[in-house]
């Protein structure tokens, strides 16, 4: 580890603790908005707030791993022999990207044929790819964190085709409304899974183990995870209450119809 100024130290901090913050107050919102959509779709937010809470958990231990891993001398924070625990991120995308894919694919409400098998082959491609990038992750050999970061982005990619292509398929049969909701989820995916490699490339280009990159990948990866969790579940969310409201599911809706019985 480099030594960081203050401003350095902070900002990452800062982020972290921004990122604590976001995942339970998430995951308080998706715990509370299962009351008001279409009883199809809780299970899409159930897994939302399965996925934030996880999180929020890991960025609690990153946030102290962070601050022991430094000591304030002189004015700037020294390395202090602790190792910075990478892991917490890795162990974190393992069990939340999983989970991710399974929400999504889950609020597609695709045939009940295809969805088991979709959803296994997208299970397997994620696993690989986190699997395959950590190797290249807590390297500081140039060549060592390109192999293992090319070799991720092949499971990667075979992810993203898999998505794109589903969620267009949805485009033609769904509403005016949700095919807006699907439209922007195409895009958020696209932005913020695609973060996380280029996150990656500069913590490989910009310098192996400078202060510079390191602080970068930090703020890089935390924004790409607030993003991909939180707002993509919030996403999500809409995506449900939308489709609810279409097929009457709505709790409003079905109190409505008892009354006027
Ligand atoms: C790595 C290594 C370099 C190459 C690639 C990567 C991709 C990581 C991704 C992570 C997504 C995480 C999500 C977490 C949300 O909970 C591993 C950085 C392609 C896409 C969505």
């Amino acid at each position: 580890m480099p030594s960081l100024s203050v401003g350095e130290y902070s900002l990452v901090f800062n982020m972290l603790s921004l990122a604590v913050a976001a995942m339970f107050g998430s995951f308080a919102f998706f715990v509370m908005s299962q009351k008001i959509i279409g009883a199809k779709y809780r299970v899409s937010m159930i897994v939302s707030s399965l996925v934030v809470l996880i999180a929020g958990y890991h960025y609690y231990r990153i946030m102290g791993s962070w601050e022991s891993a430094f000591s304030l001398v002189n004015g700037s924070y020294e390395p202090s022999g602790k190792p910075f625990n990478d892991a917490y991120r890795y162990v974190d995308w393992l069990l939340t990207v999983p989970l991710l894919l399974v929400e999504l694919v889950l609020v597609l409400n695709l045939s009940k044929g295809s969805t088991g098998p979709m959803l296994r082959n997208l299970v397997i491609a994620a696993v690989l790819m986190i699997g395959l990038g950590y190797p290249g992750e807590i390297s500081s050999d140039l060549g060592t964190r390109n192999l293992w970061g090319v070799l991720s982005t092949i499971p990667f990619i075979y992810i993203l085709v898999v998505l794109w292509g589903q969620l267009g398929a949805q485009l033609s049969s769904a509403s005016e409304s949700v095919r807006t909701l699907f439209i922007n989820t195409r895009y958020l995916l696209i932005a913020t899974w695609g973060f996380y490699p280029i996150a990656y490339a500069i913590g490989t280009w910009g310098g192996l183990q400078s202060a510079g990159a390191i602080v970068s990948v930090q703020v890089g990866y935390t924004i790409a995870d607030i993003t991909a969790k939180c707002l993509y579940g919030v996403m999500i969310f809409a995506i449900a209450y939308q489709k609810s409201k279409e097929d009457g599911s709505l709790p409003s809706q079905i109190e409505e119809k008892q009354l006027a019985r």
